[in-house]
């Protein structure tokens, strides 16, 4: 007779290897949205695993009286109650370091479609007005000559910064604790190393602790010749003082990835010519997200099967298993 196999819940919007391989390695339940009104106290007393694409609660971990391990799809875990889950000793993990290079490419790329316009570039050829009004205006901004502000020099920042440090600019960065293993000038206060830069790339985690904090102030101290890179979480950033810092030209302009109510990003943003806007995706090719789906899955299964969680995050590292 086989053992019983372990129980996961596809929670929210679930990449399709996450899927595929989930139902061959375990015995899986899908939901939309982690609601424990959704299932029946029989199928949530089953649930070991969770492989999460959506809002992991306080409330809904304690619906799952049986859950040992939350795996997230993203190295970013702002939706996971993680504080909770690890008093509960429900570990949970993320998908660190796969992803770090492509976001960092991604990165640059929307840096350099910010200050030299090539969507719009591109637009004015298919519309046919190169050869009907002649040449795209040169554009006001330039990558030469600026001076990088790096907010949050963890994997993926540090990655940015080799980028843009090989294109030959200055590299400064913004994080509670100084590294000691990079040249790079540190600002204890990112207000300062706004006012010292003039190009500022948001890399941290959301979460509280870095709720809104890219505010009118940050902005003021950024300039007129100031550009916001955007890429860690939409919460860090306060959307309206962004929005009216574009419009009165505070600063020249912004390109955002990321947004605090995805995906719905504000017609204001929308309206004005001076912000370059992508659909949140810095990691989004079919490898990286592969790689992704895989480590989701490595993680339920060293976990479920008595194993080390292959990457836990920071607040899990260390947790004592629940007791079975
Ligand atoms: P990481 O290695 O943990 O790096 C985080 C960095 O942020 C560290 O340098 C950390 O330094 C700094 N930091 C954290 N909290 C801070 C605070 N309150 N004030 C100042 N600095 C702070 O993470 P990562 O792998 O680079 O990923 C970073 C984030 O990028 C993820 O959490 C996710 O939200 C976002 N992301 C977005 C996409 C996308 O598709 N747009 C893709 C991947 C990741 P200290 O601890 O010393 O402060
Ligand atoms: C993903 C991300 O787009 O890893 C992260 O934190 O934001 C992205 O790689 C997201 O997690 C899944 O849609």
């Amino acid at each position: 007779m086989s053992a019983e196999r372990a129980m996961v819940l596809l929670a929210g919007k679930v990449h399709p290897r996450v899927r595929e391989r989930v139902e061959a390695e375990f015995d899986a339940v899908s939901i939309d949205a982690a609601d424990a009104g959704m299932m029946s106290d029989k199928a949530r007393s089953r649930i070991r695993g969770i492989a999460s694409g959506t809002v992991i609660s306080a409330e809904f971990i304690d619906s799952l009286p049986n859950l040992e391990v939350i795996a997230n799809f993203g190295v970013g875990y702002d939706a996971v109650d993680v504080a909770h889950a690890a008093t509960r000793k429900v570990m949970v993990t993320n998908t660190p370091d796969v992803l770090s290079d492509e976001v960092a490419d991604t990165t640059v790329g929307l840096l350099l479609n910010t200050l030299r316009e090539l969507p719009k570039a591109e637009a004015y050829l298919r519309a046919g007005r190169w050869a009907a009004e002649g040449a795209y205006p040169l554009t006001s901004l330039s990558l030469r000559g600026r001076t990088i502000g790096i907010f949050g020099l963890g994997r993926i920042g540090l990655a940015i910064a080799r980028r843009l440090e090989a294109f030959g600019l200055p590299i400064h960065y913004h994080t509670r604790t100084q590294r000691s293993d990079v040249v790079y000038t540190w600002h204890p206060r990112l207000i300062d190393m706004a006012s010292a830069v003039d190009t500022l790339i948001v890399i941290v985690p959301g979460g509280a602790a870095t709720e809104k904090v890219v505010n009118a102030d940050i902005l003021n101290a950024l300039g007129p010749q100031g550009v916001l890179i955007s890429v860690g979480r939409g919460s860090t950033i306060d959307e309206p003082a962004l929005i009216a810092a574009l419009a009165d030209r505070s600063i020249a302009a912004a390109g955002l990835d990321v947004f605090a109510d995805e995906p719905n990003v504000p017609q204001a943003l929308m309206d004005l010519p001076n912000v370059c806007l992508l659909p949140h995706v810095a990691s989004a090719s079919i490898s990286t997200r592969n790689a992704m789906a895989d480590l989701v899955v490595d993680n339920l299964a060293a976990w479920l099967d008595g194993r080390a969680a292959v990457t836990p995050v920071p607040e899990c590292a260390g947790l004592d298993r629940k007791p079975s």
